[in-house]
């Protein structure tokens, strides 16, 4: 991608699109299209046609979804099909109309079986059933690299896939009820900290293991493989992550301890564990000479420090 070219990232105030456009901007990208959801509805077909028409992006970086945890998924099942297969079909449809260069379409550790082997090769796709309480998020995830995948075969398109693993920092939701496990803990010690409360209550068993990528590294890999390699190159599509997962439990103790809270945890069983893995194998991307830089506490830390500035004083 040259300097000047013109780059859309679509969702760009969210946690994947603001972390990409951190990056662009680091890397001297001068012409970033970075349309608001009140400037552009990209449920709206022919809105997001008239965009692509008038501003012709050489590049487009598909970070716009209905993102949510393990409860927002349960309990918006529809929102999180109809959302995602229409933002993402529009996107992709205007992007092969008006002639993107490439397209970048992120995906999510969720599209695999739920009892797959671990870690997830990319052939393991639609290789069982999957894990249900994102069963809806999943297979809008499946209909979006099918999609592109459909188009670069019929159309010569050059769209490719990336399937990061769960993602964490800056401009992460941190509902309490909506959000990812790592936001919610973040914010649920914080305000047990500063309340002086004796225990703080983590869903689940705290058994499930998961794997967290620090979203600037995400970033860093979206950049890299637009920049370096084509659909062929990574065909079907490519998994990014650390290589490393922890239990929930585990994680909790240390967030608790970036957080500095000294009581204890409690484990509310009544709220569900999800899959009991989804470890990428990263074998492909680290072939490709990428690795992720950020180490956990680290990534944590930064996120902490981010959170402290934008919602310190309120979330107390
Ligand atoms: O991050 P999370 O909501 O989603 O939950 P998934 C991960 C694990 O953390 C589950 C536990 O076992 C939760 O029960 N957990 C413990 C908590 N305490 C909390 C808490 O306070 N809040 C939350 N949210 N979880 C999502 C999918 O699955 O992963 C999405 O639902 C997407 O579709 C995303 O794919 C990456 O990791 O289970």
């Amino acid at each position: 991608m040259h300097k000047h070219e013109k780059i859309l990232v679509a969702g760009s105030s969210g946690l994947v699109g603001s972390a990409i456009v951190r990056k662009l901007k680091e890397m001297g990208y001068t012409s970033i299209l970075t349309p608001s959801h009140q400037q552009l509805d990209l449920i709206d077909q022919r809105k997001v046609f008239e965009f692509f028409a008038c501003e012709k992006p050489d590049y487009v970086l598909l970070a716009a979804a209905k993102v949510g945890g393990i409860l927002a998924n349960i309990t918006y099942p529809g929102e999180f099909i109809y959302q995602n297969i229409m933002i993402q079909t529009n996107i992709i449809e205007a992007s092969y109309k008006y002639k993107a260069k490439k397209l970048l379409f992120l995906g999510s550790s969720c599209i695999y079986p739920k009892l797959a082997p671990q870690p997830l090769k990319e052939g393991y796709l639609l290789s069982g059933p999957l894990e249900s309480t994102n069963e809806p998020y999943a297979v809008a995830k499946i209909c979006g690299i099918k999609m592109c995948l459909a188009y670069n075969q019929q159309y010569g398109t050059d769209f490719l896939c990336l399937m990061p693993t769960n993602l964490y920092g800056p401009n992460d939701n941190f509902d309490l009820q909506d959000s990812h496990v790592l936001p919610a803990l973040i914010r649920k010690f914080h305000e047990a900290k500063v309340n002086d409360k004796s225990f703080t209550v983590i869903w689940g068993s705290g058994s499930p293991k998961r794997e967290f990528l620090y979203v600037d590294d995400l970033a860093d890999a979206c950049v890299y493989l637009l920049n370096n390699y084509n659909f062929k190159d990574i065909s079907p599509f490519i998994n990014v992550g650390t290589g490393q997962d922890l239990p929930v439990k585990q994680l909790a103790y240390i967030v608790k301890s970036i957080v500095g809270y000294t009581g204890d945890i409690k484990f509310d069983h009544s709220k569900p564990d999800g899959t009991p893995r989804k470890l990428l194998d990263i074998s492909k991307m680290n072939s490709l000479g990428w690795k992720a830089k950020t180490s956990l506490e680290d990534g944590i830390r930064k996120t902490y420090n981010w959170f402290l500035d934008k919602y310190g004083m309120e979330y107390s």
